[in-house]
């Protein structure tokens, strides 16, 4: 049976430029991504926009645009964003795509045709900027309880979805299934909200138009969030339920931000329960982040426009210090002095001074050949070891999406291999001829730790782990095989490094 591993970001809104938060999300996707792929998983990796709805469509009359000519203009932007992070995505969906509205369509008409669908009349209170309803005794000062914005009364004829059916549902499904929502404070805060009683969901509006219509009526366009969400299956081909749908669906994995938890978590499963479809098999809702202390806004995006942070410091470096810097579940800030120091620390000490230093040597000693190793000592068995023990410490913790601890895995076999060059010595070993075999021994194990460490690192940082391997005489692209101990050939010719990332010595801004 192959394996299939279907993984998914937002679909960001057309009504904003990205920023470091939704590289964030894309850039855990794309590592989880390109994980799967190099353990030989078939991966679909799905990104995209979300062009509909009335805040899309208040940005565009504000800008003087329609709102199709404001999704085509924004949309370039992320695709160029995400090609300058080295993000492989495998399709891009546009939710004003026909293939999208179609999908939709369908799943809004089944779900009705099932009787879960029905028309009523709406009166509450909507938060545009949340796209979310609200009753009064919610709100804060008539404010959303979201995002402290104002809200408006809104009256109107609406479809409604019967989402109090399957809050029983619903709740045993989370229970049954631990990792279906994850971290656990998050899905302890869902259980809790489904607990209070889940009313049934407005799932179409009247008072605009930019949306797809409701099939049959189209007075009414349909939700927002109903349509969003269904991206997820209809770049699979659905409601064709054959191909892709059929070998990827359920997803394994849906990121997200912790703000937009309960549409994943509640809407999106309950919407595919009535269409009598599987529900996801993970929604991980990541931290936020604020920037240098405060919360990102269109004025501090310059300070961290994601285009700019590449230009100037190079995309790996910014690929690493995402992921390594914060727990995936937990807010972080993003601050320059913390950028510059990981960089000089992380990157140029530890891992780009190992390459220098064993490759040096290695010309230096054997005219940068590799040699063939002789009998291991016990510190050469005990380097081994912790190599191949990260490897698996790698794959559990990925498995859990604990982005920063795999790193730190990874990091500890580069300290190790540092202290590996220290203790054994080998400018003294090199001096004594009878030494010769011994110092072949300690040059295959530097050499054979870092390229596992670079095979692995594939997956955070796809342009260092081609310019680490070039300098290690390896010209293939990394494969699961290549994770085990011995690789390296006797014979190879490895190149004297220069560095990787090289120090920052500008004072941080
Ligand atoms: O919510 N920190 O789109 P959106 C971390 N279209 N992550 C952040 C962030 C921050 N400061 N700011 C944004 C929508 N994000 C809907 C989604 S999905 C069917 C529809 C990331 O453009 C994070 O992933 O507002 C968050 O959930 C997402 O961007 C919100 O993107």
């Amino acid at each position: 049976m192959s394996r299939a591993f279907y993984v998914t970001t937002p679909i960001y809104y057309v009504n904003d430029v990205p920023h470091i938060g939704h590289a964030y999300t894309t850039l855990a996707a794309d590592v989880l991504a390109r994980y799967k792929r190099l353990k030989g998983f078939e991966v679909f990796f799905l990104t995209g926009t979300d062009e509909h709805g009335q805040k899309v469509e208040k940005a565009a009359n504000a800008a003087g645009e329609t709102p199709q000519e404001l999704a085509d203009r924004v949309m370039k932007r992320f695709q160029a964003l995400w090609e300058k992070l080295d993000i492989s995505y495998t399709d891009f969906i546009r939710t004003t795509q026909e293939r999208h509205k179609k999908g939709v369509a369908d799943l809004f008409t089944k779900v009705m045709g099932k009787g879960d669908i029905y028309l009523g009349e709406y009166e509450d209170w909507y938060c545009t900027p949340c796209e979310t309803f609200w009753t009064e005794t919610q709100l804060i000062d008539y404010k959303c309880p979201d995002c402290n914005r104002p809200t408006e009364k809104l009256k109107e004829e609406s479809y409604f979805f019967r989402m109090s059916k399957y809050q029983e549902q619903l709740l045993a499904h989370i229970e049954a299934n631990p990792d279906f929502i994850q971290p656990k404070s998050r899905r302890n805060e869902i259980i809790s909200f489904v607990r209070e009683g889940l009313r049934d969901l407005s799932v179409s509006r009247t008072t605009f138009t930019w949306g797809i219509p409701v099939p049959g009526n189209d007075k009414h366009v349909i939700y927002v969030w109903f349509d969003a969400l269904t991206n997820y299956i209809t770049a699979l081909g659905y409601p064709d339920e054959s191909g892709n749908f059929s070998k990827f669906w359920p997803v394994d994995a849906h990121l997200i931000g912790k703000d937009i938890l309960r549409f994943h978590a509640v809407y999106w499963p309950t919407f595919l329960m009535a269409a009598g479809l599987p529900v996801p098999k993970k929604v991980f809702a990541h931290g936020w982040w604020t920037v240098e202390g405060q919360k990102m806004s269109k004025s501090l995006q310059n300070v961290v426009e994601p285009n700019m942070l590449i230009d100037k410091y190079g995309v790996d470096a910014i690929r690493y210090f995402l992921l390594r810097e914060v727990p995936f579940g937990l807010d972080g800030d993003f601050s320059h002095t913390a950028l510059v120091h990981r960089i000089n620390s992380d990157l140029a000490n530890d891992l780009g001074n190992l390459l220098n230093r064993s490759t040096a040597m290695v010309n230096k000693y054997f005219g940068g050949v590799v040699q063939a190793p002789g009998v291991f000592n016990e510190i050469d068995s005990i380097y081994r070891e912790k190599t191949e023990e990260m490897v698996r410490q790698v794959d559990a913790h990925l498995d859990e999406l604990a982005f920063s601890k795999a790193l730190q895995s990874i990091w500890e076999v580069v300290s190790a291999g540092n202290k590996y060059i220290d203790e054994t010595a080998p400018w003294t070993l090199a001096k004594d001829e009878a030494q010769k075999d011994r110092l072949a021994t300690v040059m295959y194990c530097l050499l054979e730790s870092q390229r596992i460490v670079y095979f692995i690192i594939s997956a955070f940082m796809p342009q260092t782990t081609v310019k680490g391997l070039g300098y290690l005489g390896w010209n293939e692209a990394p494969d699961e095989n290549g994770l085990r101990w011995g690789g390296l050939k006797p014979g190879t010719q490895v190149i004297k490094a220069e560095a990787l990332f090289p120090r920052i010595e500008e004072k941080a801004e």
